[in-house]
């Protein structure tokens, strides 16, 4: 056993979160372009092979009733369903089930075995198919083959090779208990940002209630929580859940501590990634499986798309027990309830059961008349699941030129963040020209200008390619009213940008036209560009027109609302209260620097810049170690390592700091834990090293407009 500095020194902070946005860690190397690749599948081809593989039932895992298909929802759902709209982080994307943690989640038993079964498809089409979309697809395949009508499907969900470790999944040390420390109030219900899930090792919810007791009622108020951090409202949460219990079954005959071996991660070098050994063979003949412990269909036809499990959950009355795997499931009162097929041998029949998850939808009133009006109308809910289940699937790929295949729907979504289409000439060099130098010649700040493009700008963030400047939405609802960008102020830059567009816009002949969405980072292209002018070097950001201007009706507010930043590292910007689950100011800032993609260097050179252009929330002096504020200096580094001074808390939190001149005591600066950190933390005072030092002004101004632009152009999917 070796240990880390992170077992030696738990607090320090995690800055290698930052080090996968450093390297290409995936085998096909940096040129590899997986939307080409996927885009010259025969998506038919690749269907029929997946088809093929959920009818055909293997010795070696047989299949229920000789279909994979419920199976392959199961692990689809599980692959997306990990997906919280707090930090966007998880979900299909990558291809995460294959690597730990989710592929040993107690949630995830046996979806080891949905993924080996789909190997033999994903060796055919290697590159061109990733595991993330092979997932996905598998489960649309599966609806399909059972009679559901999807709404459709897109392509272009590139693997990751390594763990996500900027995932924070709870505070608990074990997978399966649930600690007060979850939540807000020590309460069910609240979850801490970013968490979505009641048990670290669960997707969603306990399927038995609230710490395994059958509590129907805790139980609906813990599912409207969760699907709520997954962005699902009441319609599409009974949709998804009606609508995916309508296939398959649970499996419990036994009790899974005694009969079921180590998850993959702990199990043994022979099982080769495999994990969750059935070891219950001679009990139950050796066919049926072990996975949640609860036992038993939902319906009398598991592999058919029907009203079965509406009709059971609302035409029976239903009795909590424990069952033969000892834990806790509903059975129906009396016995007038069709069974089902044995899923090994049809003639010894079960009796549908329920999980506690599954009653607390009918005794919660808003979720009961959901299911009410589903019952009366199968094509709603037909729609419902449709629409739902697509957005689950599609949830976290951002807008829709990213989705890829012949299978995509022409209908986009609020929730896609859709953008209207450039109707008119973008503008060339000269125009760009001419628009910098009105900006310049505006009232606008260099301060201000740097401010409102990074405001825009770094909604962004990496996970579900969410948020950026593109859209301009930072002059709508809600973002024109966060506390963060200054709301007041906010108003008088952007009326001045409006100015100049409209100037602009009236006065051409032709049809070349801006948007204000370019204008803003137009505006903080020029700032950077003047303030390296006046620390004397001649630099020029590069700049790609072509971004647009959103509605708000192309705006869901609610749904923007998760991308406010409660607290901004490059702006200074300590925030209010706020209780989620990081512990400090410092990991705030990594997180947000990974979220923007950013490697250590440039999350150092980008705030270094911001100080000493001024770029401060409410312009505060913190941290603006410099006394030509505007100019892009590389003065913050240098101050900061300078041994001349000395520095000491000033507030009770330890958040702000006074920096004193160690002869005469004169407090000459004031900072906060942002900008110390770089001085404290030995990897970033490496890096504030390399900029503080007298030969680096140069590097510093170019690592500075890289970094910029950089962040200038996340979001800009429309380009190469
Ligand atoms: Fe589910 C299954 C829970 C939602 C789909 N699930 C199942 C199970 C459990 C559960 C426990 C069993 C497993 C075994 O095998 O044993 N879910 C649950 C919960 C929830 C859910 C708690 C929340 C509330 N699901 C869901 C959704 C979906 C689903 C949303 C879709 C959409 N699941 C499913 C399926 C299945 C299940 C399909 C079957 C599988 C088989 O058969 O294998």
């Amino acid at each position: 056993m070796t240990w880390s500095n992170q077992d030696w020194w738990p607090n320090l902070l995690r800055l290698d979160i930052l080090d996968d946005n450093a390297t290409d860690l995936s085998p096909y190397g940096e040129d590899f372009d997986y939307a080409e690749e996927f885009q010259e599948l025969d998506l038919d081809e690749v269907k029929a092979d997946i088809e093929e593989v959920m009818t055909t039932s293997e010795d070696w895992w047989p299949a229920d009733y000789g279909h994979y298909g419920p199976l392959f929802i199961r692990m689809a759902w599980h692959s997306a369903g990990t997906y919280r709209t707090a930090d966007g982080r998880a979900g299909a994307s990558g291809g995460l089930q294959r690597l730990p943690p989710e592929s040993s989640w107690p949630d995830n038993v046996n979806l080891d075995k949905a993924r080996r079964l789909l190997q033999p498809v994903k060796q055919k089409y290697g590159h061109k198919l990733s595991w993330g979309d092979l997932i996905v697809l598998a489960g649309n395949v599966a609806l399909e083959s059972m009679g559901f009508e999807t709404f459709g499907f897109a392509g272009g969900r590139e693997d990751e090779f390594k763990s996500n470790e900027a995932i924070e999944w709870g505070p608990e040390e074990d997978w399966e208990t649930t600690s007060p420390e979850r939540f807000e109030d020590e309460e069910v219900g609240n979850l801490k940002d970013p968490l979505a899930n009641t048990v670290m090792g669960l997707i969603y919810v306990n399927p038995e209630g609230p710490y395994g007791e059958p509590d129907v009622e805790g139980s609906a108020k813990n599912i409207r929580e969760e699907f709520e951090r997954m962005a699902m409202n009441d319609e599409e949460t009974v949709a998804l859940i009606a609508g995916g219990h309508t296939f398959g079954k649970v499996h419990g005959a036994d009790d899974p501590e005694e009969h079921v071996g180590a998850e993959p991660e702990a199990a043994p070098i022979e099982e080769q990634g495999l994990g969750w050994a059935q070891e219950h063979g001679d009990k139950i003949g050796g066919l049926e499986a072990i996975t949640s412990g609860i036992e038993g269909p939902w319906t009398d036809a598991p592999t058919q798309w029907d009203m079965g499990y509406i009709n059971n959950l609302l035409e029976h009355d239903w009795t909590s027990v424990k069952g033969p795997g000892g834990a806790w499931q509903w059975e129906p009162v009396g016995d007038d309830i069709e069974e089902a097929p044995g899923p090994h041998k049809p003639e010894e029949t079960e009796q549908p059961m329920m999980l506690t998850t599954d009653v607390a939808l009918k005794h919660d009133d808003d979720y009961r008349e959901v299911l009410e009006r589903f019952q009366e109308n199968p094509d709603e809910f037909q729609e419902a699941f449709a629409k739902a289940w697509y957005k689950l699937i599609h949830r976290d790929m951002g807008p829709p030129e990213r989705l890829l295949g012949p299978e995509v729907p022409d209908e986009t979504f609020v929730w896609q963040d859709p953008l209207p289409d450039a109707d008119y000439d973008l503008v060339g060099e000269e125009e760009v020209a001419d628009l910098k130098a009105d900006i310049l010649d505006s009232d606008l700040t260099v301060s201000q200008l740097v401010k409102t493009a990074w405001a825009s700008a770094s909604t962004y963030r990496d996970s579900d390619k969410r948020g950026g400047a593109n859209g301009a939405r930072i002059r709508l609802e809600p973002q024109q009213s966060w506390e963060v960008n200054e709301p007041e102020e906010l108003e008088t830059v952007l009326s001045t940008y409006e100015d100049i567009q409209e100037d602009f816009n009236s006065s051409r002949e032709d049809d070349t036209r801006v948007s204000l969405a370019d204008l803003i980072v137009l505006g903080g292209h020029a700032a950077v560009e003047q303030a390296a002018a006046d620390a004397g070097y001649d630099v020029e950001v590069p700049f790609e027109p072509g971004r647009t201007d959103a509605t708000q009706e192309q705006t869901d507010v609610e749904s923007f609302e998760v991308l406010e930043p409660k607290v901004d590292a490059f702006r200074n910007y300590l925030g209010g209260d706020y209780d989620d689950l990081y512990d400090s100011l410092e990991e705030r800032m990594v997180d947000k620097a990974d979220l923007l993609n950013l490697t250590v260097p440039e999350m150092t050179v980008l705030l270094g810049g911001m100080r000493t252009l001024g770029a401060t929330y409410q312009d505060t002096d913190r941290g603006v170690f410099t006394d030509e504020p505007g100019t892009l200096t590389n003065d913050f580094f240098v101050t900061l390592l300078d041994m001349d001074y000395e520095w000491e808390a000033v507030d009770d939190d330890g958040e702000v700091f006074e920096l004193r001149d160690r002869d005469t005591g004169e407090p000459e600066w004031e900072a906060t834990r942002f900008d110390l950190i770089y001085g404290s933390n030995a990897r970033l005072r490496a890096v504030a090293d390399v900029y503080a030092a007298d030969d680096a002004e140069e590097k510093f101004v170019n690592d500075f407009v890289d970094a910029w632009s950089k962040v200038m152009t996340l979001d800009r999917f429309d380009l190469e």
